[in-house]
């Protein structure tokens, strides 16, 4: 069965809307709409067909759009971040950019107006925005350290825009895989450390041994949801890195043609793994992978701690370094965009690379060159140091632009570090997560501490709240963190997260200390 056949019996709304009409053809009318303008329309072009495009309207701030790119492996360059900035500079206040926890970038403020211009910037620097939204399959991650890292067992940056390139038509749009039963997350990671969270995407790859030849374990299945959240499952399967691409697009039209689509709550993979059982599952793909699977190596080779790659390090390449900056919350502002851009250029090779934790590596600086990098007044915001909780600090968008959101979090989760490092002297980082509904976008189940958004009460009246989740672990033996606490008012909270730094992480109050 193909994309176009696919059986439409019980259609819930999303999928009579993708039924009557494939968002990608949107982009033959984007010239239309820019004429038209937002209020005038059809409703479900511009909330939720615009977003095969990458365009999202938001409800919060209407006629301002939110544009969400693809940055295969997190990285781009010097003269497409130019692009970026000037997108986004030119909506003044309104204008501001996001590192996501998927290694990528979103751009605020857009006007509908001047999308046919945005659209020829992004193609003459060979960015795109193409099925990053709804059911397709999102951003795929990979090592930002690939290439760069003495340790790495394979650099995937080819592997992730061959994979990229194959989803979307080399960014132009692919019909093919533009109507999947639901969102999709794909992660590879040559390296040991788990950079790309693989147990929380539906599909990943991790490097392994077979019989001395290095390929990779698959997994299959993780997901969050509001409903349901699950850690990848191993599929039993090694495939070849020159197998990986058949590996995605079999996987793809598996779920893309078998995946549950009458009830959205229950169409993510893990569903209809559960559904057939995983050697059906198994077996499925192997039919449509012309070949059998090797089964999956004794081990793989994630035997390394999560690194959060803040700072100075050297690289493989003698004499060259990278250096992670660290971006509060993964806002962005256009000047800094700008000097990003320049100091990439003067410094590095031009290259800037996106961490899922929110964060900017730029590669290549040579040690010669070291010394006066860390003169640059980007620096001071964008630190190399920061301090341990400020350092491990993720936040989805939260309430500012997102209607899902049940609390206000990249602000909120700013000022409480803040407010918890004036009192507590930390010898190490704790990861803190915030995420502003159940849908988990800041990924709560990966953190030392996660933080959920929720509607709490006090004194009987209805305020914002979180519910608390502890024990994820990254890395190696990577595994999920669960809910310890529900419903603790945000104006409450900050003396709950100072007494589980103290008791768990080791934190001191800095009264005592100082005494
Ligand atoms: Fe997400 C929906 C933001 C990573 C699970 N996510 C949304 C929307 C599009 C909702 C909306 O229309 O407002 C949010 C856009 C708000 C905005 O204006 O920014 C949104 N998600 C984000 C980002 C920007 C959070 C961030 O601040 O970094 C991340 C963008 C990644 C990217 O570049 O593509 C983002 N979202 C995630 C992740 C984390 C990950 O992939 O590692 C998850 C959990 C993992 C997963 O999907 O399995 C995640 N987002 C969701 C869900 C729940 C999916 C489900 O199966 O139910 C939704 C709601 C939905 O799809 O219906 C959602
Ligand atoms: Fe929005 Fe909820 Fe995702 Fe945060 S977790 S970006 S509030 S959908």
């Amino acid at each position: 069965m193909t994309a176009t056949t696919i059986n439409t019996t019980s259609q819930n709304k999303f999928e009579k809307l993708k039924a009557e009409k494939d968002g990608l053809t949107l982009k033959a009318e984007i010239e239309k709409f820019a004429l038209l303008g937002w209020e005038a329309m059809d409703e479900t072009d511009r909330e939720h067909r615009l977003k095969w495009l990458g365009v999202f309207f938001r409800p919060v701030t209407p006629g301002k759009f939110m544009m969400r790119l693809r940055m295969p492996n997190g990285i781009l360059n010097s003269s497409q971040m130019r692009v970026l900035a000037e997108v986004v500079q030119r909506y003044g206040d309104d204008g501001c950019a996001d590192v996501t926890t998927r290694q990528n970038f979103q751009l605020r403020g857009i006007r509908i107006e001047d999308l046919p211009e945005i659209f020829n910037r992004f193609k003459e620097v060979d960015l795109t925005s193409v099925q990053s939204g709804m059911d397709n399959v999102r951003n795929i991650t990979g090592d930002p350290l690939a290439g760069l890292d003495a340790s790495e067992l394979y650099d995937t940056r080819d592997l992730v825009e061959q994979i990229q390139a194959m989803i979307t038509n080399s960014g132009e749009g692919n019909s093919e895989f533009s109507n999947l039963p639901r969102k999709f997350n794909i992660a590879i990671t040559g390296g040991r450390d788990n950079s790309v969270h693989a147990e929380i995407n539906d599909l990943a790859f991790v490097p392994a041994f077979k019989d001395g030849n290095f390929g990779f374990n698959i997994l299959v299945g993780g997901f969050f949801s509001a409903k349901r959240c699950d850690a990848a499952i191993p599929l039993n399967a090694w495939v070849a890195p020159e197998d990986v691409v058949a590996v995605c697009r079999a996987i793809l039209e598996v779920y893309r043609d078998h995946g549950l689509r009458a009830n959205r709550q229950k169409s993510r993979l893990m569903w209809l793994i559960d559904e057939w059982g995983l050697d059906k599952f198994r077996s499925e793909v192997e039919l449509r992978l012309g070949k059998p699977f090797v089964p999956a190596a004794a081990k793989d080779e994630i035997d390394w701690e999560k690194r959060d790659h803040i700072g100075i390090h050297k690289q493989k390449q003698s004499d060259l370094y990278y250096v992670g900056l660290h971006v509060p919350v993964g806002r962005l502002y256009a000047e800094e965009m700008f000097e990003l851009a320049r100091i990439a250029e003067v410094y590095g090779s031009s290259e800037i690379r996106l961490t899922v934790e929110q964060n900017i590596v730029i590669p290549n600086i040579s040690e010669s060159s070291l010394a006066s990098f860390f003169t640059e007044p980007l620096l001071e915001k964008f630190k190399i140091n920061p301090e341990p909780l400020t350092r491990a600090l993720v936040s989805c968008t939260g309430a500012q632009f997102c209607n899902f959101a049940l609390i206000e979090t990249k602000n909120r989760a700013l000022a409480m570090i803040k407010a918890l490092e004036s009192e507590l002297e930390m010898t190490h980082p704790v990861r803190i997560h915030w995420t502003g509904c159940p849908n988990s976008c800041g990924q709560p189940q990966v953190a030392d501490i996660g933080l959920m958004g929720t509607k709490a009460r006090k004194n009987g009246k209805p305020v914002e709240g979180v519910d608390i989740y502890m024990g994820g672990k990254v890395g190696k033996d990577a595994h999920l963190g669960t809910c310890v606490t529900k419903g603790v008012p945000c104006e409450d909270l900050q003396p709950v997260l100072r007494d589980l730094l103290v008791t768990h992480f080791g934190a001191k109050s800095k009264v005592l200390v100082n005494t």
